[in-house]
């Protein structure tokens, strides 16, 4: 696996760790789906999410034949996401995660993400004030102050197959020490 995409897992894992336990387990997953309800302030979207989330640890845990009670180390966590988007086809995985995510933070439904609603995923992250209005510049790619379905698409298959320092999706989870300041 390319460094900078290993890199990016691991930032992943961290995030998906919050305890810092060096391993995830199924509560995890949970916990990452409350955060984003918690930060979007809409418990309606609860169950819609938990489901999400559910469904990402089982397709993971499953991807190295376990069950969805085991834990994830790092490096197993990064085995397992480079499994299933090797038998799966990287737009296959990702797509559908991208079509959830947008739909929960685009409150208004107008089809487009402004600041505040984009804020809400990046809040979830702990990713906030500067830091999330430069994240937010990089994934607006075309800088109309708005991020669009394929702008997030984009950032999601950046983020997780890119190996260009440089590519605007590494930001997705907000700045990190390997990413290019540029
Ligand atoms: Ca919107
Ligand atoms: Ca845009």
């Amino acid at each position: 696996m390319h460094e900078l995409v290993r890199a990016k897992l691991a930032r992943r894992f961290a995030l998906l760790d919050f305890e810092g336990r060096g391993h995830l387990t199924r509560g995890d997953f949970d916990r990452m789906a409350w955060r984003l309800v918690e930060a979007t302030g809409d418990t309606s979207l609860s169950g819609r999410l938990l489901e999400n989330y559910r469904h990402g640890w089982a397709q993971l845990t499953s991807a190295l034949g376990r069950d969805i009670d085991s834990t994830l180390s790092e490096e197993e966590f990064a085995r397992a996401w480079s499994d299933l988007v090797g038998r799966r086809g990287f737009d296959t995985v990702v797509r559908p995660i991208v079509e959830a995510v947008f739909t929960v933070l685009d409150a208004n439904g107008d089809g487009r993400l402004s600041g505040d609603e984009f804020a809400h995923w990046l809040r979830a992250y702990g990713v906030v004030g500067e830091d999330a209005t430069l994240a937010f510049g990089r994934l607006d790619r075309d800088h109309d102050g708005l991020i669009t379905r394929a702008e997030l698409l984009a950032a999601f298959l950046e983020f997780f197959g890119s190996t260009l320092p440089t590519a605007p999706g590494n930001w997705l989870y907000g700045p990190f020490d390997v990413l290019s300041p540029i």
